[in-house]
């Protein structure tokens, strides 16, 4: 017989130690949150002093793969990796993977977001309709014999100007997503992840979020 091998089976994440692979407080804080539910014992990159790896991926899921692959391997524990970012229509999904980088060295999120205004304004989208941007979050669990599992999840919305409320973190304040009238930056951490992936009515809804519901839906053990 020829032709591919069979791709290894689909795995699930047991109950136990888990490396949040991540330097990024908000997100941090954000995944702890997403994974209180799950009784994981989380330790974060951080606080294992593991050395961030270059991001070299051309798509959210490859550089979420790297990360969540260098600390499973480093830390010999799975490990659970974000890789995210704000993909404005206007300027052809930029800054997208590059979000953090737009925020230079001293991760400067107003300096980010003036950019980002400023990028707007050469482009003359000024009317909310020309304003339209999605953040995107990938996540990946690695375990140490380098099995790795990614899903995705996103949030479409509008870009507003000047940023509005002091929550959240990195491009929040600037995020208005569809249907609401609070940005990301207005709203409690509560609402920002939105309800339950069981409950049509409130279901998730940062990318974040959603993201977790794919994850829990597929990966992690019931
Ligand atoms: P790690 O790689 O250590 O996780 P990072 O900040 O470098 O941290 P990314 O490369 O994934 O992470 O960059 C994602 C950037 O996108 C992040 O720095 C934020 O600026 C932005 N971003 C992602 N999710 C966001 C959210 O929920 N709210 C606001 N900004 C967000």
């Amino acid at each position: 017989m020829s032709g591919p091998a069979p791709s290894a089976e689909s795995r699930r994440l047991a109950p136990g130690r888990l490396v949040v692979a991540t330097h990024n407080a908000g997100k941090l804080r954000e995944i702890r949150e997403l994974l209180a539910p799950f009784g994981f014992d989380t330790v974060s990159a951080g606080e294992l002093d593991l050395p961030e790896p270059e991001e070299t991926g051309v798509t959210f899921e490859e550089n979420a793969v790297l990360k969540a692959q260098a600390a499973a391997s480093a830390a010999d524990l799975p490990a659970l990796a974000d890789d995210s970012g704000l993909a404005v229509d206007a300027l052809d999904g930029a800054p997208g993977i590059h979000s953090a980088r737009w925020a230079g060295p001293d991760r400067d999120f107003d300096r980010a977001m003036r950019n980002l205004e400023e990028e707007l304004q050469k482009k003359s989208a000024t009317d909310p309709d020309k304003r339209t941007a999605r953040f995107v979050a990938a996540l990946a669990i690695a375990w140490p014999d380098g099995h790795v599992e990614t899903v995705r999840g996103e949030i479409e919305g509008t870009l507003v100007w000047p940023p509005r409320g002091e929550r959240g973190f990195g491009y929040d304040p600037m995020f208005l997503p569809e249907g609401f009238d609070r940005t990301f930056g207005e709203m409690s951490a509560e609402e920002k992840h939105g309800g339950d992936r069981n409950d049509p009515a409130n279901p998730p809804l940062s990318h974040r979020a959603r993201a977790f519901a794919a994850l829990v839906e597929a990966h992690v053990e019931p």
